[in-house]
């Protein structure tokens, strides 16, 4: 019987603290080998000239969730899973959202049921806490976080989502005890309210007024305040998609002050501005996410925060919807004005690719900072074990890269549900055109190979406080 059942070859093998030529020997699904010249497989794979970085790692992407009256996400499980994979993903965490009134262990049933069977690559959910009772309180966080759900996610904003400070706190108390990670969608639902009805009332309703309802201030306001209610409490947090520079500085003082305080930021903060939501007509709903793209100095505050270490991931928020359709971006609501345009783009296929390429190939990042915000920080802070990296013991999730192909991002090319991308024509070079996880192919050369049953559901140990920087 030859050693392994797969033999990834004369490669260059990249982590997030370095680079070298080595092939590596996988069998059963992990990693056990790495080393010159080996040899004794069931298949070897030449990957001469190619790069051999960890499966990417989404911690941030919303699949079938529930989105208003009328209103369908433009991917569902299999979807979305299938695109991750082209990009170059192997895991994925996705929102499992509470509905007012429901009980987590329900919501949680419904997204298994969902995911079960459908996916292409590994999952793990985070849960989102919309309702904070004393039983969810008490009894339900701390025994699903036995069970391996180990984060959760709350708003400061949104009508039937938005928590106030008493219950942040209240969650943010359980997350201490139990030792979960709690992201925070940091912006002020009360000033947003205020803005959105007086830009109404003065008849500015077009999607471009979506960025004025909600600006800076009421993202710094809110991350502040998200920041000041975790340090009462002394418990880690993550600022999920950070999008300017006040917002990314208040994170970087608190993490001076010795704050558990991490950061995330997305590809819509690098490439996106307040003025794709201007574009003529209608169009412009398809860039209305929330926080909104900003500027170009906030573009410029977010590489900083990357390339400096506040932003510790680099996530899609995939959060797709599509555009030429009633139950998408243009809802006949979402058409009287930009308050229900549901707030999301999509992103989980180009997230890998934008970042290698505006990042890595043009200078403004190592490759093993990329790696690090992709793929080892997302499994190291939300304990995703043998996740995330390239060492023996590991699952084998590769994703053979191809540094020199250049072509420009096309929604033609894409395998999203959505019918378009904010990203359309951005040149790109690097792209992924492999990927395996736990050591079978689920693209290769740029083609489906896998199967939709191929996906595990991972339960996750438990996340890290702060990584050390
Ligand atoms: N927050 C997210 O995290 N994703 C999409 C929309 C939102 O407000
Ligand atoms: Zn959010
Ligand atoms: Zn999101």
């Amino acid at each position: 019987m030859p050693a392994f059942d797969l033999i990834i070859a004369n490669g260059t093998i990249a982590t997030a603290s370095e680079s070298y030529a080595a092939d590596i020997g996988i069998r059963d699904g992990r990693i056990v080998a790495i080393g010159e010249a080996l040899n004794g497989a069931d298949e070897v794979v030449d990957a001469t000239n190619k790069l051999v970085l960890p499966g990417g790692i989404d911690s941030h992407v919303h699949i079938s969730q529930p989105s208003g009256p009328g209103i369908v996400m433009a991917d569902d499980f299999e979807s979305a899973t299938r695109a991750a994979a082209f990009g170059g993903n192997s895991t994925v965490m996705p929102y499992c959202l509470q509905q007012k009134g429901q009980s987590l262990r329900a919501a949680l049933s419904d997204y298994h049921a969902l995911a079960q069977g459908e996916c292409h690559i590994d999952h793990s959910f985070h849960l989102i806490v919309s309702d904070p009772t004393e039983s969810v309180l008490g009894q339900e966080l701390p025994a699903l976080f036995a069970d391996g759900y180990t984060s959760f996610k709350v708003f400061m904003t949104y009508e039937g989502l938005a928590l106030d400070d008493y219950e942040m706190l209240s969650v943010l108390e359980v997350a201490r005890e139990a030792g979960a990670l709690v992201q925070i969608h940091a912006e002020n639902y009360d000033a947003i309210r205020f803005l959105t009805e007086k830009l109404e009332r003065a008849g500015r309703v077009a999607p471009h007024f979506h960025g004025r309802s909600r600006p800076i201030p009421v993202e710094r306001e809110a991350t502040h305040r998200a920041i000041s209610l975790a340090e009462l409490i002394d418990v880690p947090i993550m600022i999920v998609h950070v999008s300017n520079r006040e917002a990314m500085e208040a994170i970087r003082r608190a993490q001076a002050r010795g704050l558990k305080v991490m950061g995330e930021t997305c590809p819509q903060y690098l490439m996106l501005t307040e003025a794709d939501m201007e574009r003529t007509g209608t169009e412009g709903a398809k860039y209305v996410c929330s926080p909104p793209p900003r500027d170009v100095a906030s573009q410029q505050a977010c590489w900083e925060g990357l390339q400096q270490g506040v932003f510790s991931v680099f996530s899609s928020d995939h959060c797709p919807f599509r555009y030429e359709d009633e139950a998408g971006k243009l809802a006949p609501k979402g058409r009287s004005s930009f308050r229900w345009i549901p707030n999301g783009i999509p992103g989980i296929e180009t997230r890998l690719p934008i970042l290698f390429s505006e990042g890595v190939v043009k200078g403004r990042i190592s490759l093993q900072q990329f790696v690090a915000l992709t793929a080892t920080n997302h499994a190291r802070i939300y304990g995703l074990t043998g996740k995330g990296s390239i060492a023996i013991g590991y699952d084998a999730d590769l994703a053979i890269w191809d540094p020199n192909l250049t072509r420009p991002i096309r929604q033609g090319e894409l395998h999203h549900g959505a019918d378009y991308t904010p990203f359309e024509g951005i040149e790109i070079t690097g792209w992924p055109t492999s990927l395996i996880v736990r050591g079978s192919f689920v693209v290769r050369d740029g083609k489906l190979t896998g199967s939709k049953m191929q996906g595990r559901y991972l339960p996750r140990a438990k996340p890290l406080a702060s990584l050390s920087r």
